[in-house]
């Protein structure tokens, strides 16, 4: 059994509202990855379900996120598109990853003390045990490459100390097995661009989430143009006029966010957005930065109403996925029973 040297595994929740932060630090790069990546792209239902979900909703979001993945331009062809409880190896490897994951580790994970909040006690067993899952989703594929936003960074270190945990205690028998260099990767976190951490836009020290009351807080891919308007209008901003040099960034959250955003949809760099908006007033940046978005974004927003409408088709999309990812994730995981001293 070969190791990969390139495989992309990631995920988006199937919660709702799903957001310019989502596309910008995740799907569109989840979308160039494939020039170069065998990739695996997942709907984390299981995740979702950490937080009670009306099951009808779960079921429409889940199939909103998988065509936003198509609209936005994953080929459910030539790489994988499915939905996580398709697949049980992520679920058994995850109760295998719960006993190698130390209480500790999961105890410093910023996302659960933000999620649980005041009410820890109240919090699902599965909330708190998420990272443990996020490191099995990305490990039965044995995926060396994981694509996500700056918020996801804590979890992805906490799947590389569980690899490394799983191969030292397994040492032997992972030996004796014939791999070399350990069984599991080091996964990468693939985390750049100007917009890894998209901010609210109402609130620059606020991330950009589906969870915020606020609709005005973020712009939805199914918004219309008349809606992405407007929020980009009301965005918050400062009076001053925008910097020619990032060092100018400094200290005026709003703006940074609003040239992160301008320069991840263009394509561009912060300097470069910088050199041609330089000097000019929130205004005119911002009447540019709204027809920027509608261009980007309304393409998406209507093929995802499209795919929409025929249910059933974006289900066979992904079950057929789920049966591609099974193929791969099956062997792997007989591979670690066979480690673990699982009979077979
Ligand atoms: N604001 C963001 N900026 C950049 N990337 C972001 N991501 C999420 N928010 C931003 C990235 O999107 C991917 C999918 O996220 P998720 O669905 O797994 O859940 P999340 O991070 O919990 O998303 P939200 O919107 O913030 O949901 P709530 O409100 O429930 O907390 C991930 O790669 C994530 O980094």
């Amino acid at each position: 059994m070969e190791m990969p040297h390139n495989r992309v595994f990631s995920g988006v929740q199937p919660t709702g509202n799903l957001h310019l932060g989502n596309y910008l630090g995740a799907i569109k790069r989840f979308v160039e990855l494939q020039q170069t990546h065998e990739c695996i792209y997942c709907v984390v239902d299981l995740h979702a379900i950490t937080v009670w979900q009306d099951p009808r909703e779960l079921l429409h979001n889940t199939r909103e996120v998988a065509a936003a993945y198509i609209s936005c331009g994953i080929d459910p062809v030539e790489h994988i598109i499915f939905n996580q409880s398709q697949v049980a190896e992520h679920a058994e490897l995850a109760w295998l990853f719960n006993c190698v994951a130390r209480i500790g580790w999961l105890n410093r994970m910023t996302q659960f003390k933000e999620k649980a909040g005041k009410h820890r006690e109240n919090a699902s067993v599965g909330l708190f045990a998420y990272p443990a899952l996020m490191a099995a989703d990305i490990l039965i594929y044995r995926a060396t490459h994981v694509p996500v936003g700056d918020d996801q960074k804590q979890h992805l270190e906490l799947c590389r100390d569980i690899a490394q945990k799983f191969n030292v205690d397994f040492a032997e028998a992972i030996a004796v097995r014939g791999h070399k260099d350990g069984f599991f990767p080091l996964t990468e976190p693939l985390i750049a661009g100007p917009a890894t951490r998209v901010m609210s836009l109402r609130d620059g020290a606020r991330k950009m989430s589906k969870s915020e009351a606020s609709d005005m807080s973020r712009i939805n891919l199914t918004d219309d143009a008349d809606t992405i308007a407007r929020k980009v209008r009301k965005a918050k901003t400062d009076p001053e006029a925008l910097p020619s040099e990032k060092e100018g960034l400094e200290g005026r959250p709003e703006a940074e966010n609003l040239v992160g955003i301008f320069a991840a949809l263009d394509d561009l760099s912060v300097e470069d957005v910088l050199q041609k908006y330089g000097g000019s007033q929130f205004q005119v940046f911002k009447s540019d930065l709204s027809d920027l978005a509608v261009s980007k974004l309304g393409p998406i927003g209507e093929e995802m109403q499209r795919l929409l409408a025929d249910p059933q088709g974006i289900d066979d999309i992904l079950r057929n996925g789920a049966e591609r990812a099974r193929a791969i994730a099956a062997p792997i995981y007989d591979e670690i029973r066979k480690i673990v001293g699982f009979a077979h």
